[in-house]
């Protein structure tokens, strides 16, 4: 497929940033092959409610079934590769002060050689106890390949230290985000220059209050993203297109793509 162009108006932008922040959403993995979270799941999940499961009330009431959900997302997201938009930040970040905050519990960012200064609602591979938050060291091998058949319901490992089960390591709907991390977002998106919006429906609290906070604090904001979404009336710019094929080319004419 031919690259793509940002407008002349953006590129002056993206050319004249000293400090630029990504702010990134499932949209950005989507290219990659992981589901966006509004997307209709698929197979065994998919007469499941995401905005259900990720949830401490389901937790309470079924935890295997919701172990099982986020097993079978952590091997899926093990099965694929960061996209040519992960790997255009990272590029970027080499030649420009970039720093990446993201809703996503993947680790595609950092598979692709970005540093990640924020995961707003945690992460698929960081489990912890539920009990006394004691990171929990499960081996990938549980992954398994190919033939892992996802299962519906997995029980929770115990927590090694007092035997309490297993969490998954993301924020759920009703929970704080991690405070430090809050507090690194909130300090970029109001003293960054630029502020690329990319892959996210805008809908979750507070995390998409940030766009907002880096206009109100004077930067340029451009969104990516195929489809306008509850953000497009506060930001700078728009641009209709996808992760996989704009931050390349904004990469590009920020004078460091490969
Ligand atoms: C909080 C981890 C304080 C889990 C996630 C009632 C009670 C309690 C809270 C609330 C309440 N009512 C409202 C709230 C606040 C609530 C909230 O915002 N609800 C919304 C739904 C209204 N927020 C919270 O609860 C937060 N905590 O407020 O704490 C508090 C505490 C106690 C009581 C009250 C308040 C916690 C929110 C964190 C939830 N956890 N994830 C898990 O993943 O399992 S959020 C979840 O949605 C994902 O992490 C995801 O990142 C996030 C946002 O979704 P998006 O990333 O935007 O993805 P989406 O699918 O929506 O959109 C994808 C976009 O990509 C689309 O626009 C599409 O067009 C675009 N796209 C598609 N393909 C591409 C593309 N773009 C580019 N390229 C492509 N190829
Ligand atoms: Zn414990």
């Amino acid at each position: 497929m031919a690259p793509i162009e940002p407008d002349p108006a953006l590129v002056d932008a993206v050319r004249s940033a000293q400090r630029v922040v990504v702010f990134s959403g499932a949209g950005m993995s989507a290219e990659s092959g992981v589901p966006t979270f509004r997307d209709a799941l698929t197979g065994l999940w998919e007469r499941f409610d995401p905005m259900e499961l990720a949830t401490p009330e389901a937790w309470a009431r079924d935890p295997a079934l919701v172990w099982a959900w986020y097993e079978w997302r952590a091997a899926l997201v093990r099965r694929v590769r960061p996209n040519a938009g992960h790997v255009a930040l990272a590029d970027w970040a080499r030649a420009t002060d970039l720093t990446v905050v993201t809703q996503n519990v993947d680790d595609l960012h950092e598979r692709a050689g970005s540093t990640v200064a924020a995961h707003l609602h945690g992460s698929l591979f960081a489990p912890r106890c539920s009990a006394c938050a004691r990171p929990a060291e499960l081996d990938d091998v549980r992954f398994a390949g190919p033939g892992h058949e996802p299962a519906e319901r997995i029980t929770p490992p115990a927590c090694v230290a007092c035997g309490a089960p297993v969490r998954p390591g993301t924020v759920w709907f009703g929970e704080d985000l991690p405070a430090e991390s809050w507090r690194v977002a909130v300090g970029a998106a109001e003293n960054c220059d630029l502020m690329v919006v990319v892959g996210t429906s805008g809908v979750v609290y507070p995390a998409a209050e940030l766009p907002v906070r880096a206009v109100r604090a004077g930067a340029t904001v451009v969104e990516i993203n195929p489809d306008p979404t509850d953000l497009t009336a506060a930001v700078t710019h728009s641009w209709r297109a996808t992760a996989a094929r704009a931050l390349p080319a904004l990469a590009a004419a920020a004078g460091s793509g490969r």
